[in-house]
């Protein structure tokens, strides 16, 4: 595929069910795709960009404030806190699902009364934020599962977490290092909301090459993470094994038992412009008891079951100790024909 042609698609969630096929084909090829007609005011996107600014411009102190003890890396992270850190910044909440942590979020960073002042109205927009986030990534979960013939699956058990970026550019020197490298999610599913005034991220085509996303405006970006990846097992379905919606079976039966599986995209962020950049993500990561594991329905002969079960702390455990965040790597332990490191 020549590097001009579009790979990353476009979903119109307006467009459902006509959508789903094309749905499939994003999540089991390319493993992402941006989101249109998602129902997330415009405004409400261009005031949490805004918000996102006032938080990384808090003293230091206050920043450092930002820890959620029960998510590994669940913290707020300085320039310069990985090896290749340099134009990086974020804040973490954890579990952004949840309206009572996201306002804990907020009032942590209250410290001055100019600053409680200032979060007075952060704190609107970033739960209004995140409570439609929330709302879409259960909604783009349930339709990928969909897409491949699982009906009325729901995430609404799941954790997320939320990471609101910052990458600052200073000089023209800067354009064209890695702003972010390569990586894949540790998530099942992400939802982004990039920086369509900069652009910069970019991921690997099915040819090995690296392609800009260039985010359409108002667009939402999506991929499919690491946990997708374990988890599509319980996507090869058996007809024998599980109730399904006839049409669905018609219509995606074909992919879903020929060679379907979710797509982990790899992706990074490049230096595009002297500024800063800003995008906000929201991670699905696993159901709240913490346990990944396949579902004994969608295991069969022919689809042996790939992955042990396992704890996803334990799984993010073995990605920080991997030099290169790729799921690969880090799922290595977790495979079913061996023991559990
Ligand atoms: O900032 C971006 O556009 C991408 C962020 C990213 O890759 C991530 O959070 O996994």
């Amino acid at each position: 595929m020549a590097k001009e042609e579009i790979v990353v698609p476009v979903i119109d969630l307006a467009n459902f069910p006509a959508e789903l096929e094309k749905l499939a084909a994003a999540s089991t090829e390319v493993g992402c795709f941006q989101v249109i007609n998602h129902g997330i005011p415009v405004a409400l996107l261009s005031d949490m960009k805004e918000t996102a600014r006032t938080l990384f411009d808090f003293p230091e102190e206050v920043k450092q404030r930002n820890v959620n003890l029960n998510v590994i890396d669940g913290r707020y992270r300085p320039r310069n806190f990985e090896p290749n850190g340099k134009y990086h910044e974020s804040f973490s909440i954890y579990d952004a699902a949840l309206p009572s942590d996201v306002l804990s979020f907020c009032s942590a960073l209250d410290v001055t009364p100019q600053q409680r002042e200032i979060n007075e109205a952060n704190s609107k927009v970033i739960t209004d934020y995140f409570g439609k986030l929330h709302g879409l990534i259960l909604e783009m979960a349930s339709k990928v599962v969909e897409s491949l013939g699982l009906v009325g699956r729901s995430f609404e058990e799941w954790s997320c977490q939320a990471r609101v970026m910052s990458y600052k550019v200073t000089s023209q020197e800067d354009i064209g290092c890695i702003a972010a490298p390569l990586h894949t999610d540790s998530s099942f599913l992400t939802v982004l909301q990039a920086d369509e005034c900069v652009g910069g991220l970019q991921i690997i085509d099915a040819n090995g090459n690296f392609v800009d996303v260039d985010p359409l405006p108002g667009a939402i970006f999506v991929n499919i993470g690491d946990m997708g990846k374990v988890i599509h097992q319980f996507l090869h379905i058996s007809n024998l094994s599980i109730s399904l919606n006839y049409v669905c079976i018609n219509l995606y039966m074909v992919k879903v038992w020929s060679n379907g599986r979710l797509h982990t995209v790899k992706h990074r962020v490049v230096c595009k412009k002297v500024t800063t950049r800003f995008s906000i993500g929201l991670f699905l990561l696993a159901p709240r008891d913490g346990y990944i594991g396949t579902e004994p329905a969608f295991i069969d002969a022919e689809h042996p079951k790939l992955y042990q079960n396992f704890i996803y702390n334990e799984y993010r455990k073995q990605r920080n100790k991997c030099e290169y965040k790729i799921g690969d790597l880090a799922l290595r332990g977790f495979k079913a024909d061996q023991e559990a490191i």
